[in-house]
């Protein structure tokens, strides 16, 4: 057991990836369940030595290494060949995955390298396709759970984008627009909008946890939790590097236009929509980004309903849709699990149970008794905006409906302390970025974890498909079940998060077998996942293979015209360079190795 690691979390004021001064004593909490949580050291030794890509020899990368330090300054460009040190959310290694589902040393960057502007992303784009290195960029790398900062090809070298390029390049306080570089996280957009005094005038649009980059999380298409809550259809404009030896530069949109003033309005401008090949692939780097900022709506109010049994699922989702769909329900709200509640106060598992296989039903909701949520299957939490009189006839249209079911309560705020998880919902919907959600890694030792996150329209016989098939692979696999609906305007994000101990090699098998499955089922049902962690993308995309593979075979053709070297992120979002075609480097289960059969010696040459 190492003892606790009891230094301060960085605050913003002197890190980009820091915490803001007003959330220090929550981030020195969390910091401290999470290290007694911790049964090993933090640090483990490289026992593979420095991990060098394939297809190249340890000189002639150690060669080439130096000369990208002669290029962007010896300090920013350094060796992954000490250690790997795991950390925690808010200090989170940028070297490799530290909530793995094989050992540390598999998904692995050779070197980290910190370009300060575009220009040095250039020059690194041409340096990787004269030296053949994959390059993996990262904005923060802090998308923990997919992977987080870690490449999917062993000893690629990880372009850090957020350390150096991290500023908020504008916020327009009459278009509620802002541009970002890819540092920017949503905590230091906020803070930003505070310190300008704009707070009471314009919201950010932020996720569970806000340390995440505004530009790396729309690309990933991610979720947050106010009316805007689609980060990527709320987003206008990207400058991107593309991945050829000419590492040409572009903008998207209007931004192609010389001097326009509506890159940030108008996010289409003229001809194909390119924006979207940049999102959730491996075909360009984003080096800025622009975002729409939403209006102070003049008020707000959270409410929280429970419903007593699982079997209510469905009943209830189907009352959703049509309040969802015509935005009596306004935001992206969360319906929650009930076991999901207890574990989100951030305690072991081994307070409440120490049985082994799925924690019974009756144990937890005996445990929940005690809580301010009290004994339920569902919670559901939600807002409604505007001013009071506009927000009372929503409420009273939900509390009619919600009320149903039978069994359903409606929990008063007042009633509630300070630090129950409620107040952290209230705030995410209300654009504040917090840090509570990551409290329930603290669930099993060394706590880790992976998403299961597909989509489902907002019908109640699809959510009971897809919790009954998570139900049956969590029991087989012994594993606590803890599903959260995030509800859209039309469709649902079911988010599965197993929480496994890192250091179980028992356990991260069970863990990857029961991920496995579950995607396996739902495709078979017709359900697809949204995003995914870089060891399980080969078998979603596989999953998406309409026509004989129709759209991986323009995905591919794609690739090889804009990366035709093969340099960026190869494989990520299952999208593999030719390079690497048919050398057996995608995982399907079961593997030892993330690493195929090796490379093409030279550009564009696949065996396939
Ligand atoms: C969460 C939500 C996500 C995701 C991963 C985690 C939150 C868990 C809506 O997307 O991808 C409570």
């Amino acid at each position: 057991m190492s003892p606790p690691d009891i230094s301060l979390t960085p605050t913003l004021g002197t890190k980009h990836s820091g915490i803001p001064e007003r959330l220090l004593p929550k981030a020195t909490y969390a910091k401290s369940l999470v290290y007694q949580g911790k049964t090993v050291s933090d640090s483990t030794p490289l026992t593979r030595g420095l991990p060098i890509p394939q297809g190249i020899s340890k000189n002639a990368f150690l060669t080439a290494i130096s000369e990208l330090q002669s290029a962007l300054g010896s300090e920013n460009v350094v060796l992954n060949d000490k250690e790997l040190k795991n950390g925690w959310y808010m200090e989170h290694p940028n070297t490799h995955d530290m909530m793995p589902l094989h050992s540390y040393e598999e998904f692995v960057a050779s070197a980290v390298a910190y370009p300060g502007s575009v220009e040095e992303v250039q020059t690194a784009v041409r340096w990787a396709n004269k030296h053949l290195v994959p390059l993996f960029p990262i904005s923060m790398g802090r998308n923990l759970g997919y992977g987080g900062a870690a490449p999917r090809v062993r000893g690629s070298v990880t372009l850090d984008l957020g350390r150096r390029m991290n500023k908020i390049l504008d916020i327009n306080a009459e278009d509620y627009t802002c541009l970002v570089e890819p540092g920017v996280t949503f905590y230091a957009l906020y803070e930003e909008i505070v310190k300008r005094g704009l707070q009471d005038k314009m919201w950010i649009d932020t996720p569970d946890l806000g340390g995440g980059s505004v530009l790396g999380n729309t690309l990933d298409r991610g979720v947050g939790y106010t009316p805007y809550g689609d980060h990527w259809a709320t987003h206008s404009g990207l400058e991107v590097v593309l991945p050829g030896p000419e590492a040409q530069l572009l903008r998207t949109g209007m931004g192609a236009l010389e001097g326009a003033n509506t890159w940030q309005c108008f996010p289409y401008g003229f001809g194909p929509y390119s924006d979207g090949i940049f999102s959730q692939s491996n075909y360009g780097i984003v080096t800025k980004m622009g975002m729409t900022l939403m209006p102070n709506p003049g008020g707000y109010e959270s409410f929280m309903y429970t419903f007593p049994n699982d079997s209510d699922l469905a009943s209830l989702i189907d009352i959703i849709r049509p309040l969802r769909i015509s935005n009596i329900l306004e935001n992206v709200a969360q319906l929650r699990h009930g076991l999901q509640t207890l574990s989100v106060k951030g305690f072991p598992r081994t307070r409440y149970y120490t049985g082994s296989g799925p924690m019974p039903e009756p144990v937890y909701r005996e445990h929940l008794k005690s809580t301010a949520t009290g004994d339920c299957a569902w919670v559901y939490y939600g807002m409604s905006y505007g001013p009071a009189h506009i927000r009372k006839y929503k409420l009273d249209v939900i509390d009619a409906e919600f009320h149903k079911i039978p069994g359903c309560k409606k929990i008063d705020p007042k009633t509630l302390p300070a630090d129950e998880y409620f107040w952290s919902r209230d705030k995410v919907a209300s654009g504040t970025p917090d840090l509570e959600e990551l409290k329930w890694v603290n669930w099993m030792p060394n706590g880790s974890h992976i998403a299961f996150s597909p989509i489902a329209p907002i019908q109640g016989e699809d959510a009971r498909k897809l919790y009954g098939l998570a139900k049956k692979r969590h029991t087989e696999a012994g594993i606590d079940l803890m599903p959260a609906f995030c509800v859209g305007l039309r469709e649902m994000h079911l988010i599965v998060e197993i929480v496994f101990d890192a250091e179980d090699e028992g356990m991260r098998r069970k863990a990857e077998k029961c991920l496995r499955d579950m995607i396996d089922d739902a495709a078979k049902l017709g359900y697809g996942e949204y995003r995914t962690h870089l060891a399980l993308m080969d078998q979603v995309a596989g999953t998406y293979n309409w026509n004989e593979g129709s759209l991986m075979k323009f995905n591919n053709q794609l690739k090889d015209t804009l990366d035709p070297n093969g340099i960026l992120a190869p494989g990520r979002c299952g999208i593999w360079p030719a390079r690497y075609r048919g050398r057996g480097w995608e995982l399907k289960g079961g593997e030892t190795s993330v690493e195929g059969d090796g490379v093409a010696p030279v550009a564009g040459q696949s065996k396939i």
